[in-house]
C-alpha cells in the first residue's frame, strides 16, 4: 500500500471514531426550555430554578436550562402544557398533576376531594405502587417523568363572607383550575364555578368579576391575593395537589445516557427541595404561614372534623363519579396507601 493511501484511510478511520461524539454534541440545543405555571417567588417557580441550576453546574454548562413561568410556551393556557410538552414546543415541565389532567384523565385522582388528608397521605400515593402506576401513564402518553414535587393543599378562599358550611358557598362566584371534576365540586356545594387560567384568575379576582378561588396558602400569599379582595380563608385541604417533573421524549433520546441521569438526579433533588418549601409554615411544628396570612388581615377559618364532614357529604357523588371515570382499581389502590399511611 502507497504511504499516501495509509495517510489516507488511518484519518478516515480516525474521522470515524470522532463522529459518534460529534454527532452527538450537535444534537445538544443551545437552550432547553423548562414550563412552569409559576415564577420564582413560589415554591414551584423555585423548584424549576433549582432542577435548572444543578443541572447546568453538573454538566458543565452542556444542558443549559432557561425558565418560562407564567405557562407562557403556551399562551398561559395551562390545559395545553402536556400537549405542548409531547409534541417538543415545551423541552422540560414541573406540571400539575390538574393541568395534566385533560389529556391523562387518570390524573383526576389526586383532585378527588378528601382522598388524602395530610401530607404522609400525599407521600404514600405519590412515593408509592400509585406514583409508579402515573409515571407509567406519563411514559405511555409519550412523555418522561422524573420525580414528584408540590404545589400544595388547596385552600378556599373569597372577598364576600366566612365559608363553615356548604350552605356558605351557595351563589359565590368561583375561578376554578382546568378539570371539569372542580366545576362538579363546585356545583355540588351550590356555587358558581368558572374556569379560567391562573395569569386571568387574578384581574378576575382583583375587578369582582369573582369572588372566589381556591390554592394553596403559598400560592396566595407569594400572588398576595389578600390584595385581590381575598379576606376569608377556609383550610379545608381538600386536594393536595402534587407536581410532576417531566421531559419530553425527543429530547431525552437525544442526551447521553450520564447526561440523562443527571438530569433524572437533579429532578428528584429539585423535587424535594420544592416540596419542603411547599409545605414551609404549614405542619403541625411550625404553622407560621398560616400566621403570616391572618396577620395580612384576613379571616382564617379551621374547620372542625364534624364542619369538615358536611363538606365531603356534599361531594360525595362527585367523588364516586368522578372515581369510576378514573378507574376504580387505581382509585381503590390509592385509598388503601393513604389508609395505610394512618396506621402508622
Ligand atoms: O392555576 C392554579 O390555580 C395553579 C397555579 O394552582 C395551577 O396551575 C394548578
Amino acid at each position: 500500500m502507497k504511504r499516501r493511501n495509509l495517510l489516507l484511510m488511518l484519518s478516515a478511520a480516525a474521522m470515524a471514531c470522532a463522529l459518534p461524539a460529534a454527532a452527538q454534541q450537535e444534537k445538544y440545543q443551545a437552550e432547553y426550555r423548562l414550563s412552569t405555571v409559576v415564577g420564582t417567588a413560589f415554591p414551584w417557580g423555585k423548584g424549576g430554578e433549582i432542577w435548572a441550576n444543578l443541572v447546568r453546574e453538573r454538566t458543565k454548562g452542556k444542558i443549559n436550562i432557561k425558565q418560562y413561568p407564567g405557562t407562557s410556551l403556551v399562551g398561559g393556557d395551562q390545559t395545553r402544557e402536556f400537549t405542548a410538552i409531547r409534541q417538543g414546543v415545551i423541552d422540560l415541565a414541573i406540571g400539575s398533576t390538574i393541568n395534566w389532567s385533560p389529556q391523562i384523565k387518570q390524573l383526576n385522582l389526586f383532585s378527588l376531594p378528601w382522598l388524602s388528608l395530610d401530607y404522609a397521605g400525599m407521600d404514600a400515593l405519590t412515593q408509592g405502587a400509585v406514583g409508579k402506576d402515573v409515571f407509567k401513564m406519563i411514559e405511555k402518553a409519550g412523555v418522561v417523568p422524573l420525580a414528584f414535587g408540590e404545589n400544595g393543599f388547596r385552600e378556599v378562599t373569597n372577598s364576600k363572607h366566612e365559608i363553615r358550611k356548604p350552605a356558605d358557598m351557595k351563589g359565590l362566584k368561583f375561578r376554578v383550575v382546568g378539570s371539569p371534576l372542580f366545576n362538579d365540586i363546585f356545583s355540588a356545594l351550590g356555587a358558581n364555578p368558572t374556569q379560567m387560567s391562573f395569569a386571568d384568575a387574578q384581574p378576575a379576582l382583583a375587578s369582582g368579576a369573582v369572588d372566589g378561588q381556591e390554592n394553596p396558602l403559598q400560592v396566595f400569599t407569594a400572588a398576595k391575593m389578600h390584595t385581590l379582595s381575598q379576606k376569608y380563608v377556609t383550610l379545608w385541604g381538600y386536594v393536595a395537589d402534587p407536581l410532576i417533573f417531566v421531559v419530553n421524549k425527543e429530547v431525552w433520546e437525544s442526551w447521553t445516557p450520564a447526561d440523562r441521569e443527571i438530569v433524572r438526579l437533579a429532578a428528584i433533588e429539585a423535587g424535594k427541595q420544592e416540596i419542603a418549601l411547599a409545605r414551609k409554615g404549614l405542619t403541625a411544628q411550625d404553622d407560621s404561614l398560616v400566621k403570616e396570612v391572618a396577620g395580612l388581615g384576613v379571616t382564617v377559618t379551621k374547620l372542625t372534623q364534624d364542619e369538615l364532614a358536611a363538606f365531603k357529604k356534599v361531594v360525595k357523588p362527585v367523588y364516586d363519579k368522578w372515581a369510576l371515570q378514573i378507574g376504580s382499581d387505581l382509585v381503590k389502590k390509592a385509598e388503601a396507601a393513604v389508609a395505610a399511611s394512618r396506621k402508622k
